[in-house]
């Protein structure tokens, strides 16, 4: 029955029923950190707050809902969220990764993960023959970032779940700029699909939280145990603000990818930017692979102005008054990023640059104002 929601009925109705105390048809708040036993065991499936919260649960189907999967779990943020699927491995074990991703990912793996014996292998995986060549025995995950953080590189998903399903590995992606409206990756066979709920599925900049949407019982087991074990959990205030915030994505992300589509285009046009990051290009080197697994191409892109001049970055910057200097993305409201001094700044400029990640680059999250502002702001910035 769930399954059968399109997408714009299941961000508002997946998995959720009026409140069974009075109604509600909005989960109510269960701010409490415990629950009243009649007898030892005697309870309403409730009995501590790390465990389960009627409002956390409520989100939790929510979000297995948008995702198409079985099962959600909800994370105090993105970062917790993938912290639980590494705990799925054992030491020795190996992951083959993005090369281009979040750089507080990449500062997880290498300088959490690493020390306790994981190994990672950071892949640019345009192509797919470099990720099966980096494969070997102990191979046990492969992290797919798409598109990726902040070059808008597109991950083939399909593809590389041919890989994983050939040789039992599990493929997880972070859907985190993409969201739910724009792909599915458990549809392309993915095992896990990760959020940084903080962005577009909060959608106000107004929460930090994480999500896993998975389809098999045993890897949802072996979650829910590492998120109770290690109790990473968000508080039901933050679980209400998600699940709000849910229920207007798909009208948001209508308005963020046409407005994002309108930026990249100007910017394109404009003789004093070089070049323009957006999967939505004909000349993106992965365009065919986006259209084949996006609905559209998103809010986010990233830019240079002409001759990679990192003063002349900054100074647009500096300059924007609606886009906001700040660090996050997916919100209903404008914000320009510097990548190498803010999201990517955990990772060595060498490899960052290797990457594409260059002192002159400027990411934006295009928000869902009008459109005509945005472009006179960044017509007046640039100059
Ligand atoms: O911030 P948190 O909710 O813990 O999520 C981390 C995270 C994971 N994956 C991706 C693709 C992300 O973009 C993020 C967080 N990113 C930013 C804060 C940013 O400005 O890029």
């Amino acid at each position: 029955m769930e399954k059968k929601l399109r997408f714009n009925s299941a961000t508002i109705h997946g998995g959720q029923s009026p409140d069974p105390a009075y109604g509600a048809v909005m989960p109510p708040i269960y701010q409490t950190s415990t629950y009243a036993q009649t007898t030892p065991g005697g309870h309403k499936g409730f009995e501590y707050s790390r465990t389960h919260n009627p409002t956390r649960q409520a989100l939790e189907k929510s979000l297995a809902s948008i995702e198409n999967g079985k099962h959600g779990l909800a994370f105090a943020s993105g970062l917790a969220a993938m912290d639980a699927v590494m705990k799925l491995l054992q030491p020795g074990d190996e992951v083959i990764s993005t090369n281009d991703l979040y750089g507080g990912s990449y500062r997880l793996f290498t300088k959490i993960f690493e020390g306790f014996g994981l190994k990672f292998h950071f892949v640019g995986m345009n192509d797919v023959a470099k990720v099966e060549a980096a494969i070997n025995e102990n191979t046990k995950l492969i992290w797919v970032e798409t598109p990726t953080n902040p070059m808008m590189n597109v991950v083939d998903i399909a593809a590389i779940a041919a890989i994983t399903k050939k040789r039992d590995l599990l493929l997880a992606v972070d859907n985190t700029f993409a969201s739910p409206y724009l792909q599915q990756p458990l549809n392309f066979g993915a095992d896990i699909v990760m959020h940084s709920a903080t962005k577009y599925l909060g959608g106000h900049s107004d929460v930090v939280l994480g999500s896993l949407v998975v389809n098999d019982d045993d890897l949802q087991e072996r979650l829910s145990f590492i998120q109770n074990a290690s109790g990473a959990v968000p508080g039901p205030m933050d679980s209400f603000l998600t699940l709000r915030g849910i229920k207007t994505l798909h009208v948001r992300m209508q308005r963020h990818c046409e407005n994002g589509r309108a930026v990249a285009e100007y910017l394109a046009a404009h003789p004093k930017i070089e070049k323009v990051y957006w999967p939505g290009f004909h000349t993106h080197p992965n365009h065919e692979v986006a259209k084949k697994q996006m609905n559209d191409f998103g809010g986010m892109l990233s830019f240079i102005p002409v001759g990679a001049d990192h003063k002349a970055a900054i100074k647009i910057i500096e300059n924007l008054t609606m886009f906001t200097l700040a660090e996050s993305l997916g919100g209903v409201e404008s914000l320009a990023g510097h990548p190498a001094s803010m999201t990517h700044a955990s990772i060595p400029k060498e490899e960052r640059e290797k990457s594409g990640v260059v002192d002159a680059l400027i990411r934006l999250s295009v928000g869902i104002e009008d459109v005509n502002d945005l472009i006179k702001d960044l017509e007046q910035a640039i100059g």
